[in-house]
């Protein structure tokens, strides 16, 4: 790409990196931009997310002279400023599991995002089943019912996520590429169904997009989010791992947000809200204030914290 006058100085979105492309929405057009060799040597890559700022060429392209300061940022799927992460459960098939939740949910509370559940395949679960899941994240997160395939309950999710930039999360078949196809109104997504009529894996990977969905709504094409063990693995594989490592088991209860109102009300400062004596998280627990699933999880997950911490 040659240099050519500058035209104007545009604010805009990474929306998609291709081959050290980096394509930016600004007011609705998309320019193809190149990033300044000013950032890669700094180490800093544009990340798509990024809230940039370009200088339009008389040619039409672009180069990007600014990225604003990030929210957050992931390394797989590399995406930058992730407000909303909408954690997909399925009623069933597969069966939740409420430590794989929380994983998430601790992922985006240490990094700085709002979370909504989702529980999809509502279709394929009694009402009693799906309220005692729904009734562990109520009181702490919004919950959406879904039947992705058959069209229910997505009006309700397309309004909370009104101008926000979402991505989905949750373990793998649990319906978050349809839910994507759904929302967009597009086949952008490869779901279980089609990957096998391709004969291909469910590892496809492939580079994040972000799609403009209307209501102002920004959502991650993010085949990744989709891991959830802290320790199985040698070194880190996915984004919740790396979080894990970094995360301090002094932090991991603000992770949790309705033990808010307790912390700091325990007999010691220091107390990790396991077997010390005068705890008020788990008196809480005891008087139903914080739900028993949810306490297992921050012990199970404290513990993990405490293991690598030891090596
Ligand atoms: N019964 C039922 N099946 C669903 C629903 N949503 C998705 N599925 C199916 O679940 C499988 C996995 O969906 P997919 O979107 O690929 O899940 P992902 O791995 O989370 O992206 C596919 O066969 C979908 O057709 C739903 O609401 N009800
Ligand atoms: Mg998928
Ligand atoms: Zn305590």
């Amino acid at each position: 790409m040659m240099e050519s006058p500058v035209k104007e100085t545009k604010q805009g979105i990474i929306i998609r990196g291709i081959a050290g492309f980096y394509f930016v929405d600004a007011d609705g057009s998309v320019y193809r931009s190149k990033a300044r060799g000013l950032f890669r040597k700094k180490g800093r890559t544009p990340l798509v997310g990024d809230r940039v700022t370009i200088e339009i060429q008389n040619d039409g392209d672009a180069w990007i002279t600014a990225i604003a300061p990030r929210r957050n940022a992931f390394v797989r799927p590399p995406i930058a400023n992730v407000e909303l992460f909408v954690l997909v459960l399925a009623a069933r098939k597969p069966d939740p599991l409420p430590l794989i939740a929380d994983r998430f949910l601790v992922m985006a509370e240490a990094k700085n995002a709002e979370a909504v559940i989702v529980i999809n395949k509502e279709d394929l679960a009694g009402s009693a089943e799906i309220a005692s899941l729904a009734d562990i994240y109520r009181p702490v997160y919004p919950v959406f019912v879904l039947s992705a395939t058959e069209g229910r309950g997505l009006d309700d999710l397309r309004s909370a996520l009104r101008s926000k930039t979402a991505a989905l999360a949750g373990p793998s078949g649990v319906g978050k590429s349809t839910i994507l196809n759904a929302l967009t109104g597009r086949a952008i997504a490869e779901t279980g169904e089609t990957s096998e009529r391709l004969g291909r894996g469910k590892q496809t990977t492939r580079a994040s997009e972000l799609y403009a969905i209307g209501d102002g709504i920004h959502l991650f094409d993010t085949p990744g989010f989709t891991s959830f063990s802290a320790t199985m693995a040698a070194g880190p594989v996915d984004e919740i791992e790396a979080m894990e490592a970094e995360l301090d088991e002094r932090e991991l209860a603000y992770c949790f947000p309705e033990f808010a109102p307790y912390l700091g009300k325990c007999r010691f400062d220091d107390c990790l809200h396991r077997t010390e004596p005068d705890c008020a998280v788990r008196r809480a627990l005891e008087e139903g204030g914080i739900a028993r699933s949810r306490y297992e999880s921050y012990r199970t997950i404290l513990e993990e914290l405490r293991t690598l911490k030891r090596y």
